[in-house]
């Protein structure tokens, strides 16, 4: 063929039993801490996983499950089977520990980034400072507007919040005192000033593309007396409703971070490696969020719900129920929200947000669906015999309750955990560049090569 896709599918097969006949021979011979099978196959999951490749101190997770406990639990003595632990504090424990608004019961994501960065509970007066400079650091740059302000209103939320993002490293004092030959131990000091700059403005950043996509008029301006969450809100033009506020609050702390492997904190960390600023790092870190089988999650967990309740009706039976999601994976898909690359429980961000449903929404019939499906898909999963972790991850649950308050366009979900995402790869940027963390870059091997150094042996 001349046309060199059509080359490609033919040599993709071909390649294909290639790979197949190369693990058929070698792919139980050890090679370094791994077995080439798992190079070509589980590497990436089932190994890195398990394998210390990272340092994060922000937050740690306990898989929960009987094979890692034995190395985790040398490592973390104390640690019990809980998933997350922000700076060794468990949800719970950060709900109760850290700073609320007045009236309000849910913790600031200011004290959560104060945590994230120096390991301690911040007063009231620590966390009402931040709030002030986090407003007064909040408006972008009138080309940033505009870039936004042009785009299609057709393009997905997500590409237009990575596009600001990036574009902000117009403004860098990072990649500015570069070019002025800062040098490397200071580097933390514009890190931690990007750092703030980019916390500060995502509010208007998102606020900007909610109200372009979906027709929502003119953003009204950040309030320098009020709290992130509660400005985040008003810009999505729900600042008039405490419990939406509250939720913005608990949904923000809650993702902000979850150990450094996973695919966005690690995709902030590997860019900043090369010294890119975190403009650059999080845009690249917001694309990898992006992704299905990551934070694009919570859209999709909507999407599926949607579509089971407009074929079952609003109260389902059991039955009805299961054969929707052995109908989801016969078709070759995965049952969005559950499943985990290293929880082996009930992921903590998931119920403290049914928890959170429990107390404001009790009644409400997608909430109810959630907990039917609860109830249902671990057994499928294990009947499947595929999943590692059939138990619901933090998206199963996140949008039932946006959609409960009238957010309830689906494709600015993965936006609002791109706010809150930032609060971990932020913070573990500052210590990367302040402990002068390596550039990444792992070693890849071909194919070839694999087949030449096992040959005969
Ligand atoms: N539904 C159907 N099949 C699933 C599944 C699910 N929820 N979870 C895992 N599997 C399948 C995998 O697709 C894989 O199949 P193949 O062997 O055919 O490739 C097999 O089970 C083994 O996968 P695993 O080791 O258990 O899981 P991974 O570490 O490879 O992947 C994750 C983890 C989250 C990508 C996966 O569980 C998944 O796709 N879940 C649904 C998507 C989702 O909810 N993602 C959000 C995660 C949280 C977040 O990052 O926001």
């Amino acid at each position: 063929p001349v046309s060199l896709k059509d080359r490609l599918a033919e040599l993709i097969p071909k390649e294909i039993e290639n790979v197949k006949a190369v693990r058929a021979e070698h792919g139980k011979k050890a090679f370094g801490p791994v077995l080439v099978d798992q190079l070509y196959g589980q590497v990436l999951t089932s190994v890195l996983s398990r394998l210390p490749a990272l340092i994060w101190d922000g937050s740690v997770l306990d898989p929960g499950s009987s094979f890692t406990r034995l190395f985790f639990l040398s490592a973390h003595p104390r640690s019990p089977e809980e998933g997350i632990r922000f700076r060794g504090k468990t949800i719970p424990e950060i709900q109760a520990e850290l700073p609320k608004a007045p009236g309000g019961s849910e913790p600031l994501p200011e004290g959560l980034f104060w945590l994230l960065v120096t390991g301690e509970i911040p007063t009231q007066e620590q966390v009402a400072e931040l709030s002030r400079d986090w407003a007064a650091r909040a408006a972008i740059p009138e080309f940033v507007e505009e870039i936004l302000d042009r785009c299609p209103p057709t393009l997905h939320p997500m590409s237009q919040f990575s596009l600001a993002v990036t574009a902000l490293n117009h403004n860098s004092a990072f990649a500015k005192a570069y070019q002025d030959g800062i040098s490397k131990k200071d580097y933390w000091g514009p890190t931690f000033e990007d750092a703030m700059d980019l916390i500060a403005k995502l509010p208007n950043i998102a606020g900007r593309i909610y109200r372009n996509v979906f027709a929502k008029g003119k953003l009204p301006s950040i309030d320098a007396s009020k709290d992130y969450s509660h400005n985040l809100a008003a810009l999505l033009g729900f600042g008039d409703d405490p419990a939406f506020v509250e939720l913005l609050r608990l949904y923000i702390t809650i993702h902000s971070d979850h150990e450094g492997g996973n695919v966005s904190a690690h995709t902030g960390k590997l860019v900043g490696s090369a010294l890119s600023d975190p403009f650059l790092a999080y845009g690249a870190a917001l694309n990898g969020l992006a992704g299905p089988l990551h934070g694009l999650a919570n859209q999709e967990v909507l999407i599926w719900l949607r579509k089971m309740q407009s074929k079952l009706g609003d109260d389902p039976s059991d039955e009805a129920v299961k054969e929707y999601i052995w109908s989801t994976l016969k078709a070759g898909q995965v049952v969005p929200g559950y499943g985990h690359a290293v929880l082996r429980k009930t992921d903590p961000r998931y119920t403290a947000q049914r928890e959170f449903a429990l107390k404001h929404l009790p009644d409400d019939k997608m909430f109810k669906l959630v907990g039917q499906i609860y109830n249902l898909v671990p057994d499928i999963l294990l009947e499947a015999g595929k999943a590692k972790n059939p138990w619901p991850n933090v998206d199963a649950h996140s949008g039932v309750l946006l959609t409960h308050y009238g957010l309830d366009q689906m494709s600015f979900y993965t936006v609002l955990f791109g706010v809150s995402r930032a609060f971990g790869v932020a913070a573990q940027l500052i210590w990367d560049r302040a402990l002068g963390a390596p550039l990444e870059r792992p070693k890849s091997y071909s194919t070839a090569a694999i087949q030449k150094m096992f040959a005969g042996k």
